[in-house]
């Protein structure tokens, strides 16, 4: 029998595409996208789609009895940038709907859970290179704050209350499809955009901040292979590091320049600086690969060829 899935945040930057191929896999009935607001046609249209605010409790539970619905992929949340100008707003959004579902699955009305965690719950004490699974975690930004206290609160209903919730630290994510919304990995997006229409971006970050990254087609299989994983594999119910890719915008601008000769880079920092300096440059995913096989497919010179041709393909 097939199950039902909820995605929350299916307009969204990995929502949309998530949704796209769960749908594929499953069948359109079978997935029910929903978010705060519309999204695209293609989205709303194929499937199933209801407008739902994640924090009101009611409105969640009402969905889930409404579609019987079996698992459900969290993906609401305010991101680094926006959650610097938005504090409490980015502490409430982030943290009430991961409550809301945890209680829910406490409840029995789902049976699985799916929630990102981020790079962002390291900080500046963390060791920067081929950062481990566990290692010393003290966040500087409000959306690091959230994803670790995010991280807490999954292990801790795990192991009380027995909640099949599963996790990953996404690293910056790339892709074309869907604009990101207020991140501090996003110039790795904007530049493919920039570089197309102009030839010329202005980066937010200096050339030489080094970041994990991965392409949305590595994080969405990841995501997906993590919640087909037989139960007693899973290890970790806190959140599993993801590695991906790890380059500095003078170096993916050095991969863009050999396929658009014309394209120029300047620098010029932002506050979003600091939020990058206090993240890892490089992670290590060895657990991910253990308990669940995990491996990414894209490296930086296909990363990049597919974005060009991506969003070469949407003008
Ligand atoms: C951000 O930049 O805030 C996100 C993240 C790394 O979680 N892309």
């Amino acid at each position: 029998m097939v199950t039902k899935t909820l995605i929350i945040g299916a307009c969204g930057q990995i929502g949309t595409e998530l949704t796209e191929i769960l749908r594929e896999e499953k069948g359109n009935d079978n997935v029910i996208a929903s978010d705060i607001r519309e999204g695209s046609k293609d989205l709303t249209n194929a499937g199933p789609f209801e407008i739902l605010d994640a924090t009101n409790y009611d409105a969640l539970e009402d969905v889930i009895v409404h579609y019987n619905i079996d698992e459900v992929y969290l993906m609401a949340a305010m991101l680094s940038g926006t959650a610097e100008k938005f504090p409490m707003k980015a502490w409430d959004l982030n943290m009430s709907t991961l409550f809301n579902a945890l209680n829910l699955a406490k409840d029995g009305k789902i049976n699985k859970l799916f929630w990102p965690s981020s790079i962002a719950v390291f900080g500046p004490t963390t060791p920067k290179e081929n950062t481990p699974q566990q290692t010393i975690m003290e966040p500087s930004t409000v959306y690091g704050i959230s994803k670790q206290t995010g991280e807490r609160w999954c292990e801790y209903y795990h192991k009380r209350y027995g909640v099949d919730v599963r996790s990953i630290r996404y690293p910056g994510l790339i892709s074309y499809k869907t604009a990101p919304g207020g991140g501090t990995t996003d110039y790795a997006i904007e530049i493919f955009h920039d570089a197309i229409e102009g030839n010329y971006y202005k980066s937010f970050l200096t050339e030489d901040t080094a970041l994990p990254m991965m392409y949305m087609d590595d994080a969405i299989q990841a995501t997906i292979q993590l919640m087909k994983t037989d139960h007693a594999k899973i290890q970790i119910r806190s959140s599993y590091n993801l590695g991906g890719i790890s380059f500095t915008p003078k170096e993916l601008a050095k991969a863009i320049n050999k396929r658009i000769p014309q394209f120029e880079i300047d620098y010029e920092p932002d506050f979003r600086q600091a939020i990058a300096d206090s993240w890892p440059s490089s992670i290590d995913d060895s657990q991910a690969q253990n308990d669940w096989q995990w491996k990414h497919t894209y490296d930086l010179d296909a990363m990049v060829d597919a974005m060009l041709k991506g969003i070469k393909s949407t003008k």
